[in-house]
């Protein structure tokens, strides 16, 4: 932990107790005993985590742990029923993934904002005597209890989301570059890890496009055995769709740009494999401290040794930056358009089927997760690993199967995650690629 940045967290969750159903009997004048009326109990609030822009670090989490969600009250006389405990939400930055620390197991991938996910649900309340009343059983003496609700151990680690990472030796310029491309305002000098904590900036090119960049502290050789600041910073990293590898050119700091960019490389590669796969655009730094002729030697025996292109900037004068800028847009411009297009055609208005679910009982398999996903203004998206396995089996476009399918989300709790994350009547709801009109029960 540095400054009031904190990238892991380790949190207790513990969902409401259902309220136990009551036992009672009808008490009227004259009528010696009444049938019975007691109602049930209500069902325990759930924890959800939320996705907020609100937040960049974790650092909430560094002294509250444990988080509580509310009872469901007990049932009463007169068939009353408990009132349901208030569902707990928790709220955590954009990029956070959530894991159960028992198994290790990830139970969200909160990548989008406004994401909304059940982490533990709560206990069913139990039934009321009157709802064991039968012919042959006329004066119930019984009653069921309400359920615990799930509790967990959460870890919690933030992996900021940037389209860009900036990686290289400490000192090559990384700060010096986001600073230059965009409005983020950062701490640059002349020692090594001067950047401890990552920064973000956004980049915006002319037609309204943009993305945004990630600088990162600097690595150094052996930084996967932790030296330096280690490589734990590198998985901010990992789920950019690009990554420009800075070298200095200047040979004040390290002589041999080769031996920098193959000594970068390797801690990348025992970093991880997704890590050492991204598309990557290598810049030499600095060029504004070299000669003409000895930046063109210096290029081209790079290119000779490696067989790999760099490119020269100076991110102190800005030379070569607006050609920079847009290479490194061509590196994930299809990727980027793509999203954008996908998005779009979501967000597009059109006529839906009605989305009925017939109540089922719930059921919740501890296993089964949803994700919420606010992709717009009145469009949501039911998402999340369990979502995509149940839509890789079953397929939504056979009337059948999306009964089945629907089912089975309701078991899990979807209306009532749904009308958490705010969804309101005549907003789309998307499941996979089917779209749906919400209509409430
Ligand atoms: N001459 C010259 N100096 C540069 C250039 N880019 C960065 N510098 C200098 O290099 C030093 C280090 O720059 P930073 O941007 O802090 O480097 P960094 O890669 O972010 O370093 P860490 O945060 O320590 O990993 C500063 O003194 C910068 O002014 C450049 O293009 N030309
Ligand atoms: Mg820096």
């Amino acid at each position: 932990m540095i400054g009031d940045f904190l990238d892991e967290a380790i949190i207790k969750v513990q969902a409401g107790k259902g309220g136990d159903g009551a036992i009672s009997f009808r008490r009227e004048k004259y009528v010696e005993k009444g049938g019975p009326d007691g109602g049930d109990g209500g069902d325990g609030g759930s924890i959800i985590i939320k996705s907020t822009l609100n937040k960049n670090t974790l650092i909430d989490f560094k002294y509250k742990k444990i988080f509580k969600a509310a009872n469901g009250e007990n049932g009463k006389n007169k068939k009353r029923f408990g009132k349901s405990g208030k569902n707990l939400i928790i709220e955590v930055p954009v990029g956070t993934c959530v894991y159960d620390q028992e198994n290790n197991a990830l139970i969200a991938d909160m990548k989008h904002p406004e994401q909304y996910v059940v982490v533990a649900v709560g206990g069913k309340g139990g039934r009321g005597n009157a709802k064991f009343a039968t012919s042959t059983l006329q004066v119930p003496q019984i009653a069921e209890k309400g359920i615990k609700g799930e509790s967990k151990t959460l870890k919690l680690v933030l992996k900021i989301v940037a389209d860009v990472g900036l990686i290289g030796y400490p000192n090559v310029g990384k700060s010096t570059l986001i600073s230059k491309i965009s409005e983020a305002k950062v701490e640059i000098a002349d020692y090594p890890f001067t950047t401890i904590t990552p920064n973000l900036g956004v980049v915006k090119l002319k037609d309204n496009t943009s993305f945004v960049v990630a600088d990162i502290p600097g690595l150094i050789e052996g930084a996967h055995l932790g030296k330096g600041l280690g490589d734990k910073f590198l998985r901010h990293v990992e789920r950019c769709l690009a990554i420009v590898h800075i070298i200095d050119i200047s040979g004040l700091e390290r002589e041999d740009p080769v031996e920098d960019y193959y000594a970068i490389r390797k801690e990348l590669e025992s970093f991880s494999y997704v890590l050492s796969q991204k598309k990557e655009l290598i810049v030499a730094n600095k060029m504004d401290t070299v000669e003409k002729e000895e930046l063109e030697r210096k290029l081209s025996d790079f290119k000779s040794r490696t067989g790999k292109e760099i490119f020269p900037i100076s991110a102190y004068t800005g030379e070569n930056i607006n050609i920079f800028i847009e290479r490194v847009w061509d590196l994930m411009k299809q990727e980027k358009i793509a999203l954008q297009k996908n998005l779009e055609r979501k967000l597009k208005k059109f006529e839906k089927p009605k989305l009925k679910i017939t109540p089922v009982k719930f059921e919740p398999d501890s296993h089964f997760r949803i994700n919420i996903v606010k992709l717009g203004e009145e469009v949501f998206e039911v998402a999340g690993e369990s979502v995509e396995k149940l839509l890789a089996r079953y397929d939504i476009n056979q009337k059948d199967s999306r009964l089945l399918i629907l089912d089975t989300l309701e078991k899990n709790g979807l209306t009532k995650i749904l009308m958490e994350s705010g969804v309101k009547e005549g907003d789309t709801v998307y499941i996979g690629d089917f779209a749906f009109e919400y209509i409430p029960d």
